[in-house]
């Protein structure tokens, strides 16, 4: 997969794929990030990329014209699955999302700032927003951070493990369960006995049980998603 992002602040997407499984994504060859720096594309020798808004108020808003020959430049030498713009006001991102998007060979995702980019780019040329919750982050580079992430590591072939992303949280819309390593016993706080058992049809049912128990407590609109 190819996910190009476009930024004013590339450098804040420098560390973010740099490590772990992002960094297995990459040196497996499944997943390549580039970072873009829409000032390339300034209007000006100013690195001019934002203007005041029409009808007044505080605030500046990204020009048409940098995102435009950038997005066109970058299509010329791909064809973009999506074009996702990071966005608050975008539907929030979960799980399923995450899981369709992993399933695309090429992204393009603009990161705006400000008050956000210009609406006739977001008619003309986006396929797809997405907000990660309902804050106001200072510009869409670390929640597309996020999202990269969420997908990067769920791509087939990525992890070890193939079943390992299947039991994540959210998943089945249920929380993952407890877990434990050793040892079994620390400072008196014990690992629960079926665990140390043997017994993997056990150990299964806990773990369910756990899970729904979780679920209920701490986050009961999951379990509505059942009904
Ligand atoms: Cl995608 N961008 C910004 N600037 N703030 C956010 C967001 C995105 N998602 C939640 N807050």
């Amino acid at each position: 997969m190819l996910i190009d992002i476009v930024s004013v602040a590339p450098e804040l997407l420098d560390s973010p794929f740099a490590h772990s499984i992002m960094k297995r994504a990459h040196d497996k060859g499944l997943l390549q990030v580039r970072t873009h720096n829409l000032r390339n594309w300034a209007i000006n020798k100013h690195g001019q990329v934002d203007d005041y808004q029409y009808g007044g108020g505080a605030g500046m808003v990204m020009l048409c014209e940098p995102l435009a020959n950038m997005i066109e430049h970058l299509q010329k030498e791909h064809t973009y699955d999506e074009i996702i713009y990071m966005t608050p006001d975008g539907p929030t991102f979960n799980q399923s999302m995450a899981n369709q998007l992993s399933l695309k060979n090429n992204l393009l995702i603009i990161c705006g700032h400000y008050k956000g980019i210009d609406q006739r780019i977001r008619d003309h040329y986006i396929t797809c927003e997405i907000s990660i919750g309902d804050y106001v982050l200072s510009g869409g580079e670390l929640a597309a951070a996020v999202v990269v992430d969420a997908i990067g590591r769920i791509i087939p072939g990525v992890l070890n493990d193939e079943t390992s992303a299947l039991t994540d949280s959210f998943q089945d819309n249920l929380l993952a369960p407890p877990v434990y390593t050793r040892p079994a016993d620390f400072k008196g706080w014990k690992v629960p006995d079926i665990l140390l058992q043997g017994d993997p049809k056990k150990v299964e049912a806990w773990r369910l049980e756990q899970s729904m128990e979780r679920t209920k407590t701490r986050r009961p609109d999951l379990l509505k998603k059942w009904d």
